[in-house]
């Protein structure tokens, strides 16, 4: 199977600072407060797009940013709120952490939506903070910083179309003639020995540059190769989830006809499922004989396929190649859009949810480590709660920090401290900001 990878750092989108502002009106000597909250910082949201085909798109960079939210002005004015930032993936793309230890999403189906990185909340701004003890609060909430991360996107291709059939019939040289893989070619069997995955796109046989499906080319298959025979039986499993075959048949053999039988009969034998498939039969390599032995040689394989058309191809000179695309493309048209009516009607009974990426951490707070040094003691404490509260107070203003000293109460944080024998003169570090602990 095809992986494409991409290490990417996405930063979701700041949050709005919050307003510290008070009403200055004419003839109002002393107004009240008025500084509004600032807006919530843009999403980094990843989707899964029907029409995208490659993660090459957003290789182009490193980081991907969005957009912070707006902060919040005087007369009570909420920041805008950001733009999400929407990735379009092709279907199929498996996202995990950049160590690839955790997978964060799995956008299999078309339209499948993640939250990979939260926009941070806006700050409040001073109004929020007015209360009957404090009228006149000098302190405003910074915005949140967006979330970070870093992550690794791989791509699962599933090819539309499995191109089958016995050694060196021209499987290989057939999909690097259609599409951008470039697989080993040579006169010898087994050349390949993984499968290849190449993107077509239409527009170099005159069709639109939207139409573009996946080939997969597979090892050749041999006599048995249903029993583990050769190479191709491993391989078989990745052409099951395929829509179309084509089954490719070499003109230059002793007998044609045998080869197109042994094909089908291990098809069979592997899986009755993929012996049902679509399958598109193609004689190749026609530069190589004169038209009489070609027509007699098709004849004798359309007497047991019956209606099945034989297409004539020539890898190297071209010929017949253009019907053969334009068929597959119609062949593949008409399959998708009749999956695409089934999965519709699935669709109509369960309720779909986005996958969304669970809060990870909903800790509070929590004490790290307790570093004793000469002079005091060092309380690193952390957590989702506490942490959040810190990035978004500006500590060197005296109402800021009497914020958080109030909720180091409330969440029981400053009970924990002084369990562990917090005294004068100690110190508890949250995000990388010092606060000294009192009683
Ligand atoms: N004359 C002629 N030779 C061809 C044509 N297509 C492929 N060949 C040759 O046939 C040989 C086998 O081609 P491959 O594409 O490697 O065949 P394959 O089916 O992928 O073979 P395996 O990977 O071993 O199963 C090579 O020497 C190709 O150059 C064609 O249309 N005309
Ligand atoms: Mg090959």
């Amino acid at each position: 199977m095809f992986c494409d990878e991409l290490k990417l750092k996405i930063t979701a989108g700041d949050g709005g600072n919050g307003a510290l502002s008070f009403r200055r009106e004419k003839f109002i000597p002393r107004g009240g407060p008025d500084g509004g909250d600032g807006g919530r910082g843009g999403n980094i949201i990843f989707r899964a797009n029907a029409n995208v085909n490659t993660l090459s798109h957003l290789a182009n960079r490193k980081m991907y940013k969005a957009e912070s939210g707006g902060k919040g002005k005087g007369n009570n004015m909420t920041g805008l709120n950001a733009e999400d930032l929407i990735l379009d993936v092709p279907q199929g793309t498996v996202i995990y952490t950049a160590d690839k230890q955790q997978q964060l999403a799995d956008l299999s189906k078309p339209n499948d939506i993640v939250i990979l990185a939260k926009g941070g909340k806006g700050g409040m701004g001073n109004l929020r903070f007015t209360s009957s003890t404090n009228q006149a609060p000098r302190f405003a909430e910074t915005g949140e910083p967006g979330e970070e991360k870093e992550i690794l996107l791989e791509l699962k291709l599933v090819a539309d179309v499995g191109i089958i059939g016995l050694p060196s019939v021209g499987k290989s040289t057939l999909i690097s003639v259609i599409s951008n893989a470039r697989p080993k070619i040579a006169a010898y069997h087994f050349t390949t020995l993984i499968p290849n995955l190449g993107v077509v796109n239409m527009s170099q046989f005159g069709g639109s540059a939207m139409e573009s499906f996946v080939v997969a080319d597979i090892p050749g298959l041999i006599e048995g190769a249903s029993e583990g025979k050769g190479l191709g039986h491993k391989f078989l499993r990745h052409v099951s989830r395929t829509k179309l075959l084509v089954h490719v048949i070499d003109c230059t053999s002793e007998n044609p006809l045998n080869d197109y039988k042994t094909i089908i009969s291990e098809l069979k034998l592997f899986d009755k499922k993929l012996s049902k498939l679509k399958q598109i039969v193609v004689i190749n390599k026609v530069d190589m004989i004169d038209e009489e032995s070609l027509k007699q040689k098709t004849g004798e394989i359309q007497k047991i396929t019956k209606t099945t058309k034989i297409y004539p191809l020539s890898c190297m000179t071209r010929v017949g190649l253009k019907d053969l695309m334009f068929q597959i493309l119609k062949d593949l048209t008409l399959l998708k859009k009749k999956e695409r009516k089934i999965s519709i009607e699935e669709n109509k009974k369960v309720v779909k949810i986005p996958v969304l990426h669970p809060h990870i951490d909903r800790i509070k707070f929590i004490i790290n480590k307790v570093e004793k040094t000469a002079e005091n003691t060092i309380f690193h404490v952390g957590g989702k709660r506490i942490e959040q509260l810190i990035v978004m107070t500006d500590i060197k203003n005296p109402e800021g920090l009497e914020r958080i000293y109030h909720y180091m109460g409330r969440m029981g944080l400053q009970k924990a401290v002084e369990k562990n024998g917090a005294t004068f003169g100690d110190i508890i570090i949250i995000k990388g900001k010092s606060i000294p602990y009192r009683k």
